[in-house]
């Protein structure tokens, strides 16, 4: 066995979509998936860039064929957020097109029921490599089963009835609390849980997360907070992550990798192969 996700096949593990929809053609083409290949897509599949509808329908039909996986992005759950009134649309988001099509609903309804973490573990030789994709990261004092655990009790609400989706997003909106606890309960801690996997960035030494710094790392960061892949970890664990454009991908370490290529912003759409590393990259405005 190679991985849970295909034992036989490629995964290709893909950064920030954000309505990039020519260039994620584009990268499909060059990836020329075989029946075992997989894709898993790191969340923010839509907003700010320019074709958001066709993209989530694109993706929506590859998860529904078995071929792909997503994780759920802030900008994902702001779409849903405003698709149940909960948030207003921001003209730069260029999403009211998808909001108005006659398929938004059904679109909708599969968006909220993706997962926010997904287990890449995968073994090779005799070895187990543990590893986990996220949208924004995953702080050093939860192990790779505490993140699907806790990711799970975000995922509960999301996908319930749509009670319990419109109660989750008129809560879901606040910096508070800052910091992690077990014994954290409610709506503060699905509240918690959410910031972490899908807005981190700067964490402090007990993982108290900072939200203004979204600027390259190499700015000055606030006294006390560092880049939250930069603090030890107790377990070994490999997380995939998008959300921070400003890392230009740079970060590629033994226990963090960053894909968001900042395509939206005339970057590059990232994939790289889970097992062997090998990369593929499409230029911003690249079609097929
Ligand atoms: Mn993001």
């Amino acid at each position: 066995m190679k991985s849970v996700l295909s034992p036989h096949g490629n995964i290709w593990v893909i950064g920030d979509l954000h309505g990039c929809h020519a260039e994620f053609e584009a990268l499909l083409k060059q990836l020329d998936l075989g029946p075992a290949d997989r894709l898993v897509l790191l969340g923010d599949l839509v907003a700010r860039g320019p074709d958001s509808l066709d993209t989530l329908k694109r993706v929506k039909e590859l998860c529904r064929a078995g071929v792909a996986r997503t994780v759920l992005g802030n900008h994902d759950l702001h779409l849903l957020a405003c698709w149940r009134g909960f948030s207003k649309v921001k003209p730069k988001d260029h999403t009211q097109q998808l909001l108005d099509d006659p398929d938004c609903d059904r679109l909708m309804h599969w968006l909220r029921a993706q997962p926010l973490a997904i287990d890449l573990s995968f073994m090779t030789g005799d070895q187990t490599k543990r590893a986990i994709a996220v949208h924004a990261g995953v702080p050093p004092i939860w192990s790779r089963k505490d993140t699907l655990r806790y990711a799970l009790e975000v995922q509960h609400h999301l996908s319930g009835d749509v009670k319990k989706l419109d109660d989750f997003l008129q809560n879901m909106y606040s910096n508070e609390p800052r910091v992690w606890s077990e014994d954290l309960t409610g709506y503060a801690r699905v509240r918690t849980i959410t910031n972490y996997l899908t807005r981190m960035r700067l964490i402090s030494k007990n993982s108290s997360m900072e939200f203004d710094f979204k600027t390259r790392p190499s700015a000055k960061q606030p006294k006390g907070f560092r880049p939250w892949y930069e603090w030890p970890r107790r377990s070994e664990l490999k997380i995939y992550f998008g959300h921070w454009a400003a890392l230009e991908a740079a970060v590629d370490t033994t226990q963090a990798r960053a894909l968001d290529g900042g395509c939206v912003w005339g970057g590059e759409l990232i994939a790289e192969e889970l097992v062997s590393g090998k990369v593929v990259r499409v230029p911003a405005n690249q079609t097929t």
